[in-house]
C-alpha cells in the first residue's frame, strides 16, 4: 500500500514538473545594471583621497569687484573710473566703487572694508604709494580674496597678489626723455624742468627714473624737479616760481597732461611761447592733450592707457577660478606729436 503511495506520489510530481513551463537553467542574471551613470563607483581602495567635488565654475555674475581707486585727479583718472564703471554693467558683474580722494590711510582704510565685505569676493587696487600694503594684503589672502594691481604697481609682496595690469612707466619716461633730446639737439643749453606726481607714486617715481636714463645722453640737466601732484593748478604754481628765478630753461616735462597744461598758463603769463621757447612734453594723451597739440602748445605725449577694466576683469575672473597669471601683464601704448600731419583724425578717432 505505501509502495504504490510513494510511486504515485512521485509520478504525480515527474508530471507537474514536466507541465511547468521550462525555466532555463538558472543563468545568473546579472543585476539589472544600472544604467552605466548609475553603476556607483567602485569605492575607491582605501588609499585613494576623496575626490573632491567638482571646483565651482565663476563667472562675471558671480563677480563682485571691490575696486580701490586713487580718487579723482583729472583726465585720465575719469577715463579709467569710467571704463571701471562701464565694463562692469556690460559684463554684469557687481562693482563696488571706493574712491579714496588721493588719501593713503582712506585708501588703506577701504582696503580693510572690502576684506570685511562678505559680498566682496575680489579686490582690485589702484594704489597710491608703492608702500605701506603688507599688512592688508596679508589679510586678504587669508580671507582668501585675489587681489590685482591696476594701472600702478607697488614694491615687493608678489606672493600676496594675483598680477599688475598697467604700463611701463619707466619706458614712458624714456620715451619722453629721447622725444626731449630730439627737439633740443643743436640747443646750446639743454635745462629740463620735471613737474613730478604725488610723492611716493611709481609712476612719479619710475617716469622720473625713465627719462633721465635717455635724456642724460644727449646732455640734458634736469634743473629743477618738484611734485605738482598730477594738477593743472599745481603745475602752474610750480612754474610760475621757477620762472620767478630763472627763465633759461629750454624744456618741461610734466609727468602727466594737467601739470603740463598749467606750465603752459605760466609761460604764457611770462611772455614765454610754449612749445616754442620752451619745448613740453607730457605724459597720458589725453584728449585735452590733443587739443594743446592742435592749438601748437605742447609737443609731445606719450600715451598711457586708461581703459585698463576689461582686461583688470578678465584677470580678476581667471583668478576666482584658480588660475595662476603672470605677475605683470603691460598696457599697450603710443607716442603722439603735434606736427603729426594726421593729428586732427588721430584726435578725433581717441577714446578718451
Ligand atoms: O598718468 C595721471 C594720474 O596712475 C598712470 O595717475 C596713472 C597716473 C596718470 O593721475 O594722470
Amino acid at each position: 500500500m505505501f509502495k504504490k503511495l510513494a510511486f504515485l506520489i512521485v509520478f504525480a510530481s515527474l508530471v507537474l514538473v514536466a507541465c511547468q513551463p521550462a525555466v532555463p537553467p538558472a543563468t545568473e542574471v546579472p543585476p539589472v545594471a544600472p544604467a552605466a551613470t548609475e553603476v556607483p563607483p567602485a569605492a575607491p581602495a582605501a588609499t585613494e583621497p576623496p575626490v573632491a567635488p567638482p571646483a565651482k565654475v565663476y563667472t562675471y555674475r558671480d563677480m563682485t569687484v571691490g575696486f580701490l581707486q586713487t580718487g579723482s585727479e583729472g583726465g585720465w583718472r575719469a577715463a579709467n573710473s569710467a571704463s571701471f564703471k562701464e565694463t562692469s554693467g556690460q559684463l554684469g558683474l557687481k562693482l563696488k566703487f571706493y574712491d579714496s580722494q588721493n588719501d593713503l590711510a582712506k585708501q588703506v582704510a577701504g582696503f580693510q572694508q572690502f576684506i570685511q565685505d562678505p559680498e566682496v569676493n575680489v579686490i582690485v587696487m589702484s594704489p597710491l604709494e608703492v608702500t605701506g600694503w603688507e599688512q592688508v594684503l596679508k589679510d586678504a589672502k587669508a580671507a582668501g580674496k585675489p587681489v590685482i594691481l591696476s594701472d600702478r604697481r607697488i614694491d615687493g609682496f608678489e606672493d600676496l597678489y594675483v598680477t599688475f595690469i598697467g604700463a611701463d612707466f619707466v619706458e614712458e619716461g624714456r620715451k619722453a626723455g629721447t622725444e626731449m633730446c630730439k627737439m633740443l639737439e643743436g640747443s646750446a643749453n639743454k635745462n629740463v624742468w620735471e613737474l613730478v606726481g604725488n610723492v611716493g607714486a611709481a609712476p612719479a617715481i619710475d617716469r622720473g627714473t625713465g627719462f633721465r636714463e635717455t635724456a642724460t645722453e644727449c646732455g640734458i640737466v634736469v634743473t629743477n624737479s618738484q611734485t605738482a601732484n598730477w594738477s593743472i593748478k599745481e603745475g602752474k604754481e610750480v612754474t610760475e616760481a621757477w620762472l620767478k628765478e630763472s627763465k633759461d630753461v629750454q624744456g618741461i616735462f610734466g609727468q602727466n597732461d594737467e601739470m603740463a597744461f598749467g606750465a603752459i598758463e605760466a609761460l604764457k603769463e611770462a611772455g614765454l611761447v610754449p612749445a616754442v621757447d620752451v619745448k613740453i612734453i607730457s605724459v597720458d594723451a589725453t584728449a585735452g592733450a590733443f587739443q594743446a597739440m592742435l592749438d601748437g602748445t605742447l609737443n609731445v605725449t606719450v600715451e598711457c592707457n586708461p581703459l585698463l577694466a576689461p582686461q583688470v576683469y578678465e584677470a580678476a575672473l581667471a583668478a576666482l577660478n584658480g588660475e595662476t597669471l603672470p605677475k605683470w601683464i603691460p598696457s599697450q601704448e603710443g607716442v603722439f606729436y603735434f606736427d603729426d600731419p594726421n593729428l586732427k583724425e588721430i584726435a578725433a578717432g581717441r577714446k578718451y
